[in-house]
């Protein structure tokens, strides 16, 4: 079988980069190595910059997402027993975020494809790229206990962080940048209007929380803890107690609860490769880099690499250019580093950290007043969390 590009991985970058590749008539196959329910049954993001709403538009697939989703124009910072709030859409001259869950979005991108008729194969084992560093690259893979082949001109290694793309790179061409984080997210979803119309951020001596939502009906709830916690030792009662001590009494009193679902513990850390190209493959989204979810930035910076590889992947084969793809790995690193920092930024200013001294807790309480102090501070917050321009 041969096509044009072989992209490993049916999550949101696979999918985005699939459809943006298939409105410009470039055939594509998506290989994943699960099947399709396994995929939707993860919960994760749940923040979309307008440049993602915006790629999910130009890929055909934005129709529900604009149905559903939730325009957002600003969300709240908590301490000290009350919230301040950061007006993203002033501070940023009208821009705002959509809150739409990455399960819908990745729904909406496998709905879309298969009407597309687009090949995605599904269960696909022991995904392998091969050759990658020559003109003639293919994956092998197996299914239904036969080997295949699959020739093509591109491999794009969507496969996430625990991928084989980024592993098939010979240990001397790549260098990596670490940075794990003393705590995780106990995260749940339930059926429940959210405790506030916005996000809610709370910094609390017990540590972080997290109000979001899925919709007016469907909250998401994230409390800070620790790495050995287990998912079993967490009743609901017991994480709608801990909720309630972190948030500002307002919220405490006005929260309504219900039996959660999904519940579930996140590591967090900060990672980065580089380069993420290597001749004919190139790494993207969560293959490529990993952020602590503090500035809702995973997703989105999915989504801006595959903006930048479907336009030189567009310009290759409209116009016979390498110039997009030699480009490719510098001008997404430097848009994945400004956020690499703005995520570890928001994350040590919202989280208890093990070791901080009382130095170290009067910086952080100074930080965050400054920052809800100062317009130029807030400003900056804003312009980060709504998304750098690409
Ligand atoms: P994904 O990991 O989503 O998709 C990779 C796909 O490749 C998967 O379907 C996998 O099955 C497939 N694959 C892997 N190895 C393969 C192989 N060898 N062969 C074939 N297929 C293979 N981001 C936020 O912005 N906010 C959040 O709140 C947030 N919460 C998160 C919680 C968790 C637990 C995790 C893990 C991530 C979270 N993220 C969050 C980040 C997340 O949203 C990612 O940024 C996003 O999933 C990136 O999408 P992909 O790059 O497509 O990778
Ligand atoms: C979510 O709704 O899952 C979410 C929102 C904002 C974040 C992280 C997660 O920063």
């Amino acid at each position: 079988m041969r096509t044009k590009v072989a992209i490993i991985g049916s999550g949101p970058s696979g999918l985005l980069l699939g459809q943006l590749l298939t409105e410009a008539a470039i055939d594509n196959v998506v290989l994943d190595r699960v099947g399709k329910d396994y995929i939707l049954g993860r919960v994760r993001a749940g923040v979309l910059e307008e440049g993602t709403v915006g790629l999910m538009d130009q890929a055909k697939s934005g129709a529900h997402m604009h149905a559903a989703g939730l325009p957002h124009h600003g969300f709240s910072l908590a301490f000290d027993g009350r919230d301040h709030r950061i007006d993203l859409y002033s501070l940023t001259g009208g821009k705002r975020v959509v809150v739409y869950g990455q399960t819908e979005l990745t729904r909406d991108l496998m709905e879309h494809r298969e009407a597309s008729g687009a090949l995605t194969v599904y269960d696909a084992a022991n995904v392998t790229p091969h050759d990658f560093d020559g003109a003639s690259p293919y994956l092998t893979y197996d299914k239904n206990g036969i080997t295949h082949r699959l020739d093509c001109d591109f491999i794009a290694g969507c496969d996430g962080f625990h991928g084989a793309s980024r592993k098939a790179v010979p240990q001397g061409a790549i260098r990596t940048f670490e940075k794990v984080y003393p705590f995780g997210w106990l995260g749940i979803l339930a059926d429940v209007a959210p405790v506030s119309h916005e996000l809610i951020y709370a910094n609390h001596p017990r540590g972080f929380a997290l109000c979001s939502m899925r919709s007016e009906t469907r909250s998401r709830y994230y409390i800070q803890c620790s790495l050995d916690e287990k998912v079993e030792d967490w009743s609901d009662a017991r994480f709608w107690d801990e909720l309630r001590w972190r948030l500002p009494e307002n919220h405490a009193e006005a929260m309504v609860t219900a039996p959660s679902f999904a519940k579930s513990i996140a590591p967090l850390r900060s990672f980065v490769a580089e380069p993420i190209r290597f001749g004919r493959l190139f790494l993207v989204g969560d293959a490529a880099h990993i952020v602590p979810p503090t500035g809702a930035k995973g997703l989105n910076l999915a989504a801006s690499d595959v903006f930048y590889l479907s336009n030189a992947l567009i310009e290759f084969y409209g116009h016979r250019s390498e110039a997009g793809i030699d480009a490719y790995s510098q001008k997404a690193l430097a848009r994945v580093w400004k956020a690499v920092r703005f995520s570890w930024w928001m994350t040590t200013i919202m989280h208890r950290f093990p070791n901080t001294d009382d130095f170290g807790q009067r910086l952080q309480e100074a930080e965050l007043d400054y920052l809800v102090q100062s317009p130029a501070a807030s400003t900056s917050l804003a312009e980060n969390y709504v998304g750098l321009p690409y």
